[in-house]
């Protein structure tokens, strides 16, 4: 998951997102592509996929069927490397999509439209009833950021946590 570009989207959401983009055959394929100016390649405005081989610190992540991240508010220092171990103790699906706000927002409003849509990179996570599983992200950008399970329904109920990235 950490260092793979790769992009999963149902035939639709992807023929949109083709509509838009000249060359899609390669590379790391976001929504945010559909912007006037996409960041550089892999650098989002959130950080960075971070490497598994220089982790600062380990951050657990419980996902419940309540709609809510434990904890649901995590404080970084700048440049340190997370790697979140994220568990899913509910009996239906979650995720953990980290991002801006406008960014996730606009996210679920994508998967309200195209409920088959699926979606893969190294800032989310889905994650099955019961499973466990790691995300290493590099906090390269000061901010205050968002993490949220865009499932329709699980985002509105509240389903989002905050990263603030506090300079060095
Ligand atoms: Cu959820």
């Amino acid at each position: 998951m950490i260092s793979r570009r790769r992009m999963i989207v149902s035939s639709l959401a992807a023929s949109l997102l083709a509509a838009t983009r000249s060359a899609s055959a390669h590379g790391t394929v976001t929504h945010q592509d559909t912007r006037v100016s996409p960041p550089a390649p892999d650098q989002q405005a959130w950080g960075i996929a971070g490497d598994p081989g220089k982790i600062s610190r380990t951050v657990p992540i419980a996902m419940s069927d309540r709609m809510r991240f434990t904890p649901d508010r995590i404080e970084v220092r700048l440049g340190e490397t997370i790697r979140f171990d994220y568990r899913n103790s509910g009996a239906v699906l979650h995720e953990m999509v980290i991002g801006t706000r406008d960014a996730l927002a606009e996210h679920a409003e994508l998967m309200k439209k195209f409920p088959g849509m699926e979606h893969a990179d190294a800032w989310m996570a889905h994650v099955a009833p019961g499973e466990r599983g790691q995300m290493v992200w590099t906090f390269n950008r000061p901010g205050t950021f968002s993490f949220a399970c865009l499932i329709p329904g699980h985002f509105e109920a509240g389903m989002i946590g905050t990263i603030v990235v506090a300079p060095g």
